[in-house]
């Protein structure tokens, strides 16, 4: 049995030595209160080498990302200032174990939250939208995981590109996005994916962060999950994503 602090600081040094670790839960039982005190411990240690903390990502908010992964519940990680590609940054692929990229849409928080809001509430506590792609990579061997596992693991976070901030529109509803690897389309997707409704999965982030602790602060981005399965980035060098009235978003890969 190993300690909530031993956790965190194995999937730390797997994620900075690029070496996947055998899940947890294969030799263990934990549950999720104890995964997300992981996770805390791990985001500590982020800071604590300078970086702080930009914002929250939601996972397992579509059908297509659950049934991948073989989860049925939505989680919530946190995002710190060094997974935040800028703006012709490329991603380093030897930083990874094995990256894959997921199409989504980002929020930008106008106001603290400190109560869990509903999908009509939340619409005004935010001033910007844009197009993201989250590169995701687990640092347990295989990409295979538990729930326990997963949120322990920071919800596989690993980098992230947002797009040019919009100005919130009334709707995210039937938005087309579609993510092209080398300019060719790799994954296609329908905003309504996203619990049928992206607003829902900011509602459902303001609940998470309530119930696990984490603060939501003005300023901070909200990943809201992805659209579509993630794809593995193996050869690819360009990878894009266009999103009906949200523009687009894209990144090299070095
Ligand atoms: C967990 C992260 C899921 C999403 O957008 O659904 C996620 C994983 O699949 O490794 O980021
Ligand atoms: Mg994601």
């Amino acid at each position: 049995m190993t300690s909530i602090s031993e956790k965190a600081s194995i999937l730390h040094r797997a994620a900075r030595n690029q070496t996947p670790v055998a899940q947890f839960s294969l030799s263990e039982n934990y549950n999720l209160e104890s995964a997300y005190q992981v996770q805390h411990e791990l985001i500590q240690l982020r800071q604590e080498e300078g970086f702080p903390i930009v914002g929250i990502k939601m996972g397992f908010t579509s059908h297509a990302k659950m049934k991948q992964m073989g989860v049925n519940d939505m989680i919530i990680g946190q995002l710190t200032s060094d997974m935040q590609l800028s703006k012709s940054q490329p991603l380093v692929k030897a930083d990874c174990c094995h990256p894959r990229a997921e199409p989504e849409i980002a929020f930008r928080l106008s106001e603290d939250i400190d109560k869990p809001l509903n999908a009509q509430e939340v619409m005004n506590y935010i001033d910007g939208v844009a197009a993201a792609i989250e590169v995701i990579d687990s640092r347990y061997e295989n990409f295979k995981f538990s729930l326990e596992d997963v949120v322990a693991d920071n919800c596989s976070s690993c980098a992230f590109m947002v797009g040019q901030w919009c100005d919130v529109p009334l709707g995210l509803n039937g938005l087309d996005m579609i993510m092209s690897f080398d300019g060719l389309s790799e994954a296609e997707g329908s905003s309504d994916a996203i619990l049928d409704n992206p607003f829902e999965a900011l509602a459902a982030a303001t609940r998470l962060a309530h119930l696990y602790n984490i603060q939501l602060s003005k300023g901070m981005i909200v990943l809201a999950g992805a659209s579509t399965a993630a794809s593995f980035i193996n050869k690819t060098s360009t990878i894009n994503l266009e999103i009906d009235g949200l523009g687009r978003t894209l990144f090299t890969i070095v």
